[in-house]
């Protein structure tokens, strides 16, 4: 099963500074395949509904601010087992804790700026949950990537 999609975000830190080449990149050169792409700004209703798990929590205003702050970059990348290798490559959620080498441990440093969001593979459904609510249909693409039987044995 090569074919789980999970949702990616680069988030407005990340537009701002940048990086939306980078974490591209990574996921690419990985082999995940990108299948949909959306520059856009979330609006009030969007980022409650995406966020809605951390409704009531103390940073919960703060969270909502800084995802409607500026425009992101929402994606579909599918792979094997998709969701959790790309939260392996994201790091910990504080990018203070997380490791070098993942996306936060190498490019950013305050919880509240983490660069990333990541569908969370311990909550399931959640990466077709959110793929829902960002993508229709038929904004996500089928097709092969060229260099698949290269990365699949
Ligand atoms: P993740 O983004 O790793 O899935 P999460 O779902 O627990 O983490 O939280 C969503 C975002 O909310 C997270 O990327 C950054 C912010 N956040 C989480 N915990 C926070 C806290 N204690 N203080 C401030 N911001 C927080
Ligand atoms: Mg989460």
């Amino acid at each position: 099963h090569h074919d789980e999609r999970t949702f990616v975000m680069a988030k407005p830190d990340a537009v701002q500074r940048g990086l939306i080449g980078e974490i591209i990149q990574r996921l690419e050169e990985r082999g995940l395949k990108l299948v949909g792409a959306k520059f856009m700004q979330i609006d009030e209703e969007l980022a409650h509904e995406h966020y809605g798990e951390h409704e009531g929590k103390p940073f919960f205003e703060g969270l909502v601010e800084f995802i409607t702050s500026g425009p992101v970059m929402a994606m579909v990348w599918e792979g094997a087992d998709a969701t959790r290798q790309v939260r392996q490559m994201m790091g910990e959620t504080d990018p203070a804790d997380a490791q070098p080498g993942t996306i936060r441990g190498d490019l950013g440093l305050d919880l509240g700026h983490n660069v990333i969001h990541g569908s969370d593979h311990e909550d399931e459904g959640a990466n077709e949950r959110e793929i829902d609510l960002f993508f229709d249909d038929e904004e996500l693409v089928d097709y092969e990537r060229a260099d698949a039987v290269w990365v699949y044995e």
